[in-house]
């Protein structure tokens, strides 16, 4: 859809941190979110280290970690530092905007003190985005909606993509692109994620579906791919990650060329 380079784009953004994570990308030679879902910090903290250089953006689902202390988010965010990436976390909020501010600012988590995106369902409409974005514009933090999901079965149908980007034109200082399988808009500055990402296409025993890097980024149009088991279950993480970001790297200067 859009065949201009990540820096191209970055031009057009209204968020500091879409424009941020696009030009780190050029910079890093890096199209790979890492789905780093794993349930102790140590485990966290060493794939973060390990393959930390190979990504632009490490996801995290906080409330999956059984040992969770603040401790961790503060050591993510100092290997974010040194390897160059930044933090997503995967919160899928969905609630009306009193609760998900509540959410997104304390808790346990404190989720906008450290993660520099989060995601939500777009699903109960634009007070949800208001509300995050109170607080999170302050931070310059970004928000990624759920517009279509890799599961079968799932709910996501043309009209609910429809609105699903309505509402992120209403907000695009704060609203940086979609988690989506086909970019939703040919406009430069959406930054689409797509997960469901393998090197085999397939799915899992629970309606989880993947597509190949190649095929996400050429025919569908993704700009970023999120892999998690691909990588993380594989002998060798830090071979596998390798293959993913060279594999997504070569997709994204294949579609550039396309000029
Ligand atoms: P996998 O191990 O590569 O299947 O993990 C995919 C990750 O992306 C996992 O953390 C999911 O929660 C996340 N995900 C997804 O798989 N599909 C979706 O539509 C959305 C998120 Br939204």
């Amino acid at each position: 859809m859009s065949p201009l380079s990540y820096t191209e784009r970055a031009k057009y953004c209204l968020s500091s941190i879409a424009r941020r994570l696009l030009e780190l990308c050029d910079e890093k030679e890096t199209n790979l979110i890492l789905s780093a879902d794993v349930t102790s910090t140590e485990q966290l903290l060493t794939l973060a280290n390990q393959l930390g250089p190979e990504i632009c953006l490490l996801k995290t689902h906080i409330d999956i970690v059984e040992d969770f202390t603040p401790y961790l988010t503060l050591e993510l965010g100092k290997l974010a530092h040194k390897h160059r990436f930044l933090i997503f976390e995967d919160r899928k909020f969905s609630d009306i905007g009193n609760t998900v501010k509540q959410q997104y600012a304390g808790g346990m988590y404190h989720i906008a003190e450290w993660a520099d995106i989060t995601n939500a369902h777009s699903l109960p409409g634009p007070g949800m985005v208001e509300g995050l974005a109170e607080v999170g514009r302050k931070k310059n933090r970004g928000l990624v909606l759920v517009a279509e999901m890799s599961s079968i079965g799932a709910l996501t149908n043309e009209e609910y993509l429809k609105n699903t980007l309505k509402i992120a034109e209403q907000f695009a200082d704060f609203v940086i692109g979609f988690i989506t399988q086909h970019a939703l808009s040919a406009d430069p500055h959406w930054i689409n994620m797509t997960p469901g990402v393998k090197l085999q296409e397939g799915k899992d025993k629970l309606g989880q579906q993947y597509i190949t890097p190649e095929k996400a980024i050429i025919e569908h149009h993704a700009d970023l791919i999120i892999v998690g088991r691909g990588i993380i279950a594989a002998a060798d993480p830090v071979i596998e990650c390798h293959k993913y970001r060279e594999q997504s790297w070569k997709a994204y200067q294949k579609r550039c060329q396309k000029k």
